[in-house]
């Protein structure tokens, strides 16, 4: 009860827009006295809202803090599914396990999860994904579009379109997107994005993006052997970048390309993926898991497979790899 008492009155204070909010109406609707909701303000105030009195009127809000909570989020978010039910945490060992949970139980499509902090993120391969407090956007959605397993991997780049889209529209600046799922600003790493499946042998039940945004970190704020390959938006604006803000964005964006591609195949999805791509046409080296070839990046099929041209001529289709674009 107290939470959804606290949600509902932030909720109002942020639609009233600056305006007072009477506390005596939100007593009324929950049946709880004036006092009760006075200490729900001030539970607020204990998370870093600033809100002021206005007698005989009610609170109104004066400036939220830089949380990526529910409540932030959905004040920007402007989708019908993506986002409307966000789990939140100060800190997990990792968003991506947590989504992994819920969606075995049922959570629904466009389910979020968010945390301010992950003590043991992973990329690929459960490779370390480095994800301070605070200061990055570390959240995995659980989509459930009609697809059959075989058109899953392409979320990766469905997905890569719809945060390189919000970055550009929010920061104005323009992230290019390295195969298949980095997302470099001046050559270094601000985004990386884990696909993972809940699949039946002909339906998907789950597709998990694992999404790690850096964005308020300054260059101190990498360990050490990530300082020259990694970067956020603020060391590449020079200026703080409301998290909340992005996180609805790129929610919207996601609903978008993702009920794209579920209605008109990979064509569209391709088409804008090409024109962010730092990767065709260019001489390449790809790191497979058993295997390094280097050749010619001349494209993506229609499945998300990246083609390359080898020295003798022939094509090869990569599936999954690092990539290096060699000097
Ligand atoms: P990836 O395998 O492509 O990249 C992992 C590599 O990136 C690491 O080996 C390291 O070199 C580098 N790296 C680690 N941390 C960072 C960072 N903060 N910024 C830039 N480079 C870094 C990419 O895997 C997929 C990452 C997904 C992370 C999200 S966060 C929410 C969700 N929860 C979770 O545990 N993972 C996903």
């Amino acid at each position: 009860m107290s939470s959804i008492v606290k949600n509902e009155l932030l909720k109002r204070l942020f639609e009233a827009g600056g305006e007072p909010v009477s506390g005596q109406e939100i007593a009324e609707q929950f049946g709880l006295s004036r006092t009760a909701i006075w200490k729900y303000v001030k539970e607020l105030e204990q998370d870093g809202y600033e809100i002021g009195t206005i007698r005989k009127k009610g609170y109104y809000l004066i400036q939220a803090p830089d949380l990526v909570n529910e409540a932030n989020v959905q004040n920007h978010l402007a989708t019908k599914t993506y986002g409307r039910n966000i789990l939140y945490y100060e800190t997990c060992p990792s968003t991506q396990l947590i989504a992994h949970d819920e969606a075995q139980n049922g959570a629904a499509d466009g389910t979020v999860v968010i945390s301010e902090e992950q003590t043991s993120g992973k990329g690929r391969l459960s490779r370390p994904w480095s994800s301070v407090s605070g200061k990055g956007i570390w959240m995995s959605v659980i989509a459930r579009p009609q697809l059959t397993p075989q058109q899953a991997p392409q979320m990766t780049l469905v997905a890569a379109v719809a945060v390189t889209r919000a970055i550009e529209e929010l920061t104005g600046i323009e992230p290019s997107i390295k195969w298949p799922n980095d997302i470099l600003v001046d050559g270094r790493k601000v985004t990386g994005i884990l696909t993972e499946l809940q699949a039946d042998p002909d339906r998907v039940k789950a597709i998990i993006l694992g999404i790690g945004m850096n964005v308020n970190q300054e260059e101190a704020d990498f360990p050490e052997e990530l300082r020259d390959i990694a970067s956020s938006l603020k060391l590449a604006t020079g200026k703080e970048v409301d998290r909340a803000k992005l996180i609805a964005k790129i929610l919207g964006y996601l609903e978008l390309y993702v009920d794209m591609y579920v209605k008109h195949g990979f064509a569209p999805i391709k088409l804008v993926w090409e024109g962010y791509s730092n990767t065709m046409g260019k001489r390449i080296r790809a790191v497979m898991l058993h295997e390094t070839i280097e050749g010619t990046a001349i494209g993506i099929s229609d499945e998300g497979v990246l083609e390359v041209r080898l020295d003798d001529g022939s094509i090869r289709g990569i599936f999954s790899a690092d990539i290096e674009i060699p000097k």
